[in-house]
């Protein structure tokens, strides 16, 4: 068989998956490469910072089932570890494609420009950040370790790394030993799985309030299908984990919500917990998405799904994986009697009372009563993670909702929106996390995406606050509603009152340029879903 070229081998494989373009920084070290990807039609979009454009990458990733971040090595790959690590954390299928000097160039070990302590520096960081790695050292092996990487990766649903040597790019590889990539799924006894399924069977049949638990594994396994159907057939009611928000559409008859333990309303903690079974369907029980762990679930009335096995009361069925049991459940168990479907999330109401000013609940309230089928969402963390659990996202929600990077939400939202165009990004933004990555903006713009980002402006660092005041959370006033100005593309407004805020909201949704709304709240005011958390915590101490 005659050789391939390196780039054309790597993008085939990633265009197999449905990914036609990464996100990145070029540097000389990654020049031939970028260049060659593009001349095979695998363009990598420019973003203002590496972090930003692995942020979008892992956004891209969430909705497309694998997103490629692509760096110059050092400078570019360690500004991108938080972001991998993330990624890491929440269980995120990113491939990290990074320039490196080449082979030749090493001998010696000679000080190159962006080398740390030895040229495997930035492997060595990575490998703590990623499920595999390779560095392309060999045109023998160069497609089976792309290969091998890039089928880890989904097999994992973690972040994986390639190291090309500038020198490799160029140089023909021998095609891959296999056709296709050999990615795989958690493995399936039978036996245990048809015993799994007749357990939590007869635990619903006993069972008249049942509730269904629904976390980010269902999504990476591409079970969100899957998930609606077998709520509908048994019309079970779902709540989603913060990490999965809107998953399940939460404009759906059936939706509860987010369950975040005492950060949710009283109504779903009440749905939730007060459930004669919660089936929970790949749920990461982290302490952020459990409300600092205020959430309670009797491990009795517990069917805990996860990516490998199930555990029903202290019954647990090895290797009986969320992909096989989903599916298998929904076609087990029409039998459930009697379950409840009445929804309690209900729409709100945002009639603006003129000249009033606006607080944090308010101003979450206008944005759900402009948000429509038309949108997706992603919310920063600090109140705009907190407070977003009382509104209800029409698709998907985006969120850094465990590992909690600030920054996430605004160039996860070019991500996005590369990733799914049919859905415009609504961005919510604290005005602290906003400074750290908020001229991706310009970035999401410049390639075609028009997000509405709503900044949250509270002055500072405002969930900080109550934990420990200081100097140290305030920070430098920015008026980010000139910024489209600056940029010379968008829109944009400030809003201090009901009215404004409306006003801002319905132009921006009309649009079809970059919007961003400067929303400010007073200093010390807090969203009802972090009084609720400080309550239950306040009680607990
Ligand atoms: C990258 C990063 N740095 C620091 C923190 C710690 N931290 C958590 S919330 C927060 C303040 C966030 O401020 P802002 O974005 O304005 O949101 P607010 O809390 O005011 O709603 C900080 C500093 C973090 N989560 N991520
Ligand atoms: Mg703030």
């Amino acid at each position: 068989m005659t050789d391939v070229s390196l780039s054309s081998h790597l993008a085939d494989r990633l265009r197999q998956r449905g990914v036609d373009r990464g996100f990145g920084i070029v540097g000389d070290y990654a020049l031939r490469l970028f260049a060659d990807l593009e001349e095979v039609g695998f363009p990598v979009l420019v973003t203002a910072d590496e972090q930003g454009a692995a942020f979008a990458a892992d956004a891209y990733a969430r909705l497309k089932g694998l997103g490629v971040v692509a760096v110059t090595y050092g400078v570019g790959g360690l500004k991108i570890a938080n972001a991998v690590a993330g990624a890491w954390a929440e269980q995120v299928p990113l491939l990290v494609i990074s320039g490196a000097p080449g082979l030749r160039e090493r001998a010696g070990d000679v000080l190159l420009h962006h080398k740390i302590r030895s040229f495997d520096s930035q492997l060595v960081v990575f490998t703590e950040l990623t499920c595999a790695q390779a560095v392309i050292d060999n045109p023998a092996t160069a497609a089976d370790e792309i290969d091998r990487v890039i089928a880890e990766v989904l097999s994992q649903q973690r972040p994986g790394y390639l190291e090309i040597p500038r020198d490799m790019v160029e140089v023909p590889i021998a095609p891959p030993r296999h056709e296709r990539l050999r990615a795989h799924l958690p493995p399936v006894d039978d036996d245990r799985l048809r015993a799994a399924v007749a357990d939590a069977v007869e635990c619903l049949q006993n069972s008249h309030t049942p509730v269904i638990h629904a976390g980010a594994m269902v999504w990476r396994r591409g079970l969100g299908p899957a998930l609606v159907e077998v709520a509908e057939r048994l019309r079970l009611p779902v709540a989603t984990s913060s990490l999965a928000k809107g998953m399940f559409p939460e404009r759906h008859p059936l939706s509860l919500g987010v369950y975040m333990g005492a950060v949710s309303s009283p109504e779903v903690v009440e749905r939730v917990e007060g459930a004669s079974t919660v089936i929970s369907l790949g749920v990461l029980n982290t302490d952020l998405t459990m409300g600092a762990f205020t959430a309670h679930l009797d491990p009795y009335r517990h069917v805990d799904a996860q990516d490998t096995e199930v555990t029903i009361g202290l019954r647990t069925y090895k290797d009986v994986p969320l992909w096989a049991f989903l599916p298998a459940l929904a076609a087990a168990a029409s039998t459930v009697a009697d379950p409840l479907d009445k929804s309690v999330h209900p729409r709100p109401d945002f009639s603006p009372e003129p000249g009033a000013p606006l607080g944090v609940a308010r101003v979450i309230a206008a944005v759900d009563a402009h948000l429509d089928e038309r949108h997706g969402l992603l919310v920063d963390p600090g109140e705009c993670l907190f407070a977003s659990v009382d509104l209800s996202a029409p698709h998907w929600c985006l969120a850094s909702a465990y590992y909690a990077t600030m920054g996430y939400a605004v160039p996860g939202a070019l991500g996005a929106g590369i990733a799914e165009p049919s859905l415009r990004p609504v961005v919510l933004v604290g005005d602290g996390a906003f400074a750290m990555t908020g001229l991706e903006a310009a970035s999401a713009a410049f390639h075609g995406v028009a997000p509405v980002i709503l900044v949250l402006d509270n002055h500072g660092y405002g969930t900080q606050r109550p934990m420990k005041d200081g100097d140290f959370n305030d920070i430098p006033a920015l008026q980010a509603e000139h910024l489209p100005a600056v940029f010379g593309t968008g829109r944009g407004w400030l809003a201090s009152t009901e009215d404004e805020l409306d006003a801002a909201l319905t132009q921006a949704m009309a649009s079809e340029e970059l919007c961003i709304i400067r929303a400010v709240v007073p200093q010390g005011d807090r969203s009802p879903a972090l009084l609720r958390l400080t309550d239950a915590l306040g009680r607990r101490v």
